[in-house]
C-alpha cells in the first residue's frame, strides 16, 4: 500500500505517527510514504485529483488501486487490516472513549488551531488575519481545557498508560503550532508536560520534524 502525504500537514501527521506507533509495537505494515508537494500544488493536478477528487493529503492506496482519504478512516481500515496489536482496544467502553477523545481533538480543537496558525504565520503565504485569529483563539480554549482536565489524574497519555489515535492527532497539530511559532498551551501544564512527553516516544522521534 502507498500513503500519499506530507510531513508538516496535520491530518497526514496523525497519520504517520499512527502507522510509526503500530510500527513500535511490532506491526510493519509495509506501507510505502509518498510525499505529495503541497507547496507546489501537486495536491490539485490530475494525478492526485484521480486518487482524491477533493485535492486533500493524506490519501491510503490499496490493494486493490483503490483510494482512502479521510485520516480516521485510514486508521481504522488498518486497525482491521493489521490486527494484532491494535491501538483501539479494550472494552466497548474503553474503544467509545478513545474515538470520542479522538474526534473532539480533530472536530474541535484541530481545526481552529490549522486556521489560528494561517491567520498569525501562513507558512502558505496566507494574509494575516485578526479577526480570524481571536476568534480561533477563543474557539480553542473549550477543547484545550477538556484536555487539561482529562490529564488531571496525572495520566501519561491523553486516554491513560497505552498511546492512542487522540495522541497521535494531537501531537499532529502540535507540530504545525510549533513551525508556525505559536505557543497554545497558555496556563495549562499538563498538556505542556503530555506533549513534552509524547514528543520523546521513539514514533514521535521517527515521525515529527518540528
Ligand atoms: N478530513 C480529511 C481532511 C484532509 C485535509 O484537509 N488535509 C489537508 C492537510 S492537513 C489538505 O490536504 N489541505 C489542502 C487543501 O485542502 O487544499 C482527513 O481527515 O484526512
Amino acid at each position: 500500500m502507498k500513503l500519499y502525504m506530507v510531513p508538516l500537514a496535520p491530518n497526514p501527521t496523525k497519520v504517520m505517527l499512527y502507522i510509526a506507533e503500530r510500527a513500535e509495537l511490532g506491526v510493519d505494515m509495509h506501507i510505502e510514504q509518498i510525499v505529495v508537494n503541497t507547496v507546489k500544488g501537486r495536491h490539485k493536478e490530475p494525478e492526485h485529483l484521480a486518487r482524491n477528487p477533493f485535492g486533500t493529503v493524506p490519501a491510503l492506496e490499496l490493494e486493490d488501486g483503490g483510494h482512502l482519504v479521510e485520516s480516521l478512516a485510514i486508521i481504522q481500515y488498518l486497525e482491521r487490516k493489521f490486527p494484532q496489536q491494535p491501538l483501539l482496544q479494550g472494552t466497548p467502553e474503553d474503544i467509545g472513549r478513545a474515538l470520542d477523545v479522538e474526534r473532539i481533538v480533530d472536530l474541535r480543537l484541530a481545526g481552529p488551531m490549522g486556521a489560528y496558525g494561517h491567520a498569525v504565520n501562513s507558512p502558505l503565504g496566507y494574509p494575516k488575519d485578526e479577526k480570524k485569529a481571536a476568534q480561533m483563539e477563543t474557539a480553542m480554549q473549550a477543547p484545550l481545557d477538556y484536555l487539561e482536565n482529562l490529564l488531571s489524574d496525572k495520566r501519561p497519555l491523553l486516554l491513560g498508560e497505552q498511546v492512542s489515535i487522540a495522541d497521535c492527532t494531537l501531537q499532529a497539530s502540535l507540530q504545525f503550532m510549533r513551525y508556525v511559532e505559536v505557543d497554545v498551551f497558555g496556563e495549562r501544564p499538563l498538556l505542556r508536560a503530555w506533549d513534552e512527553g509524547y514528543r520523546q516516544r521513539a514514533a514521535a522521534r521517527q515521525v515529527l520534524k518540528w
